[in-house]
């Protein structure tokens, strides 16, 4: 409960309740984005913020870190297990410079990595030509073999592999519906001697309830996720790893089971400064609710949800990337489904209270700003409660919007029937 805001600083203290009544009243449908538990939100909101604890675990450079040193040891035990790992560091600020900092652990400058092409759904943090990274190493692509079923192309990536002798092959994505072929990659990997990284930013709940498969279980060598999307933590991310977990304040020699520690040194002192602790205990609570049975009935539900929505928009004559998911999001082609484009329904549906998130296509002609696609995803709807017969009425809607996206009088009745549903489902933490 907010006491004291509203008095000191009601400018702040308006805009969250502004907040609030956004996200109580609309629809979010944003893939990469979900609804804590209050359990979270209370800890995010505490004096862990207050304390600077550079360092690990008993490693520290200040002093007062009796329940730093706890708390972040639960963290790593409890991210180590739900992950089966045998490294966890907990520290990345989010997910981007997660990514950053295994290539400081372990790439030198001019080095390559292989990984998904963006527009098939890759993350600008695995290369794009606008990041600092891509001007420090060679980022180079694989892609879908059949954008009709999503299958990767393993025969181009092991050839690409063979040629460029990346140092990291990167499995991951923000916008690909289905399932990576991680024994695939792993073999090739080995075959070209490359360390094998996943980033499991959007389907790290889905991978911790046992629903999708986890890299690790097929000899991948580091994770990095987000803790806020699937997992349903806080802002803030992880760098799993396997391997042999050494003292984080000396040097070691750069071997693949060395990684533990040359991740642990190169997001601090490498990269980062001091842990934001607060952001810590939030997700220590979030891995503990993560490990619980409901957090898997919750899972299992964003992927029937997912499958409703998808089937039902397909139904509906929409085009989806792949034809439909495997996972909790979809990527709608809006030029061939309405002659429009992502951007354009992505305005139309924000004024029925419906949010979602352009998105490319694959080997979309337009550009990223004004793509092709519209990405969908589950996992929050799913949080309120939502089940199969609401998303279909969902995509339902969806379509209504695209075609009569100029109709304010349409959008209008709709967004009244949006909010009428949402006020049924209540966002946790929020009155
Ligand atoms: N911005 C996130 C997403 O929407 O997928 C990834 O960083």
């Amino acid at each position: 409960m907010i006491t004291h805001l509203k008095k000191t600083d009601p400018n702040v203290y308006n805009f969250i309740k502004g907040e609030e009544k956004r996200q109580k009243n609309g629809m979010e449908l944003i893939a990469s984005e979900n609804y804590v538990s209050p359990s979270v939100l209370e800890a995010l909101g505490t004096v862990f913020t207050n304390k600077y604890s550079e360092g690990y675990p008993g490693k520290r450079y200040y002093g007062g870190q009796e329940f730093t040193d706890k708390l972040e040891s639960l963290a790593i035990e409890r991210a180590k297990k739900l992950f089966r790992s045998d490294h966890a560091n907990v520290q990345p600020l989010s997910g981007a410079p997660a990514n950053v900092a295994v290539y400081f652990a372990w790439l030198n400058p001019g080095d390559t990595v292989l990984g998904m092409d963006l527009t098939h759904g890759g993350h600008l943090t695995h290369g794009s030509p606008v990041t600092y990274m891509a001007k420090l190493y060679n980022f180079v692509r694989y892609k879908m073999k059949d954008v009709e079923t999503g299958e990767i192309d393993y025969d181009e990536l092991r050839r690409v592999a063979k040629k460029e002798k990346p140092k990291i092959i990167l499995a991951g994505f923000s916008a690909y519906p289905r399932e990576y072929d991680y024994a695939k990659m792993k073999a090739i990997a080995d075959e070209v001697g490359a360390v094998a990284m996943a980033d499991m930013a959007h389907i790290a709940g889905l991978i911790a309830a046992g629903l999708l498969k986890n890299p690790f279980d097929y000899g991948f060598h580091i994770i990095t996720t987000t803790t806020h999307k699937t997992l349903r933590g806080p802002r803030g991310a992880l760098i799993l790893s396997k391997g042999t977990v050494g003292n984080p304040l000396k040097q070691v020699e750069k071997t693949i089971e060395n990684l533990p520690t040359l991740i642990d040194r190169s997001v601090f002192p490498g990269f980062q400064g001091g842990p934001h602790m607060n952001t810590i205990a939030a997700i220590t609570v979030a891995l503990g609710e993560a490990a619980k049975p409901a957090f898997k009935t919750y899972a299992k539900q964003i992927l029937k949800n997912a499958k409703a929505m998808a089937e039902e928009l397909m139904d509906l004559g929409c085009k989806l990337v792949t034809n439909g998911t495997d996972n909790h999001l979809m990527v709608m082609d809006c030029v061939t489904s309405f002659g429009s484009n992502g951007k354009e329904i992505e305005v139309a549906l924000d004024k029925a209270g419906i949010t979602a998130s352009k998105s490319t296509i694959p080997d979309d002609p337009l550009p990223p700003y004004s793509p092709s696609g519209l990405r969908l995803g589950t996992p929050a709807m799913t949080t309120r409660g939502m089940k199969e017969k609401q998303m279909k009425q969902i995509a339902r809607w969806i379509v209504e919007i695209s075609q009569n996206r100029n109709d304010e009088k349409k959008i209008n009745k709709i967004k009244k029937d949006v909010q009428d549903l949402c006020l049924k489902y209540p966002v946790p933490g929020i009155k």
